[in-house]
């Protein structure tokens, strides 16, 4: 199939109505776990799957989510890898990301020469991205060795994200890490979200309708949750959709 997943969000994200993505990650979530979220998150509205986590060592279990999955629902699986082991040929695209502020240069460029050869062979149609780790950064910090911007350095946050930009990546991700206890500063969001013209994902650490909408206001052009769906309820997750989506 011809690339569409980017075209598809973009299209979406030049509305200028801000969207959502629901994270599902694999290694805490059961097969019929991840049907029921998929189901949920296209009725309430989220944009598509995204799937990864910081620890995914299973690739077989990875295909079994993903292809059972797209039974189900036909918004767009979309990898979130940590690594190689993050990559399955049943997806229908991936983020293929750079993390820009780690310390160690397999998770800027080693893990992505590994990857590179698959994702070409597997046909899965790449999405360039500068993922940036802010705050504690959670798992995501921690497994990735990133130096995290602290919350009060939004300036930091903004050069980062426009050396991505300038290097040719196509979306920003400023994670706060998931189950962070607390999201993105606004503050951040409008600094960073000024200083690109690439669309900008928000994630990490939000719970509630008003988290989102601020994040969703502050300028963020796409939110991730996954936890909430993990912790708390669907039916959070189907609020929080329709009320980012009504802004
Ligand atoms: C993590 O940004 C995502 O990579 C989502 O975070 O699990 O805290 O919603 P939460």
């Amino acid at each position: 199939m011809p690339p569409w997943v980017e075209k598809y969000l973009n299209e979406k994200i030049n509305k200028n109505a801000p969207t959502h993505l629901t994270l599902i990650d694999p290694e805490k979530t059961e097969i019929n776990e991840a049907i029921k979220i998929a189901r949920t998150a296209e009725e309430a509205g989220s944009l598509g799957i995204l799937i990864g986590g910081s620890t995914v060592s299973s690739i077989h279990h990875l295909d079994e989510v993903i292809k059972n999955i797209k039974n189900y629902v036909k918004i767009p699986t979309i990898l979130f890898p940590n690594g190689i082991t993050g990559i399955s040929k049943y997806a229908d695209a991936i983020f293929f990301s750079s993390l820009l502020n780690s310390i160690n240069p397999y998770y800027i460029t080693g893990a992505q020469a590994l990857g590179a050869p698959l994702v070409i062979k597997y046909g899965i149609e790449p999405i360039p991205m500068g993922y940036i780790i802010v705050g504690d950064g959670g798992a995501a910090g921690f497994i990735g060795q990133a130096k995290p911007i602290p919350y009060n350095k939004p300036e930091l946050a903004a050069i980062y994200a426009l050396a991505a930009q300038l290097m040719g990546m196509h979306i920003v991700y400023l994670e706060a890490g998931s189950g962070a206890d607390l999201p993105i500063p606004p503050d951040m969001i409008s600094k960073v979200k000024k200083s690109i013209n690439i669309p900008l994902i928000v994630g990490g650490g939000i719970r509630s309708i008003k988290e989102a909408q601020l994040a969703a206001e502050s300028g963020a052009d796409i939110i991730v949750t996954g936890t909430i769906v993990e912790d708390v309820s669907l039916e959070k997750l189907k609020s929080i959709v329709s009320a980012i989506c009504k802004l």
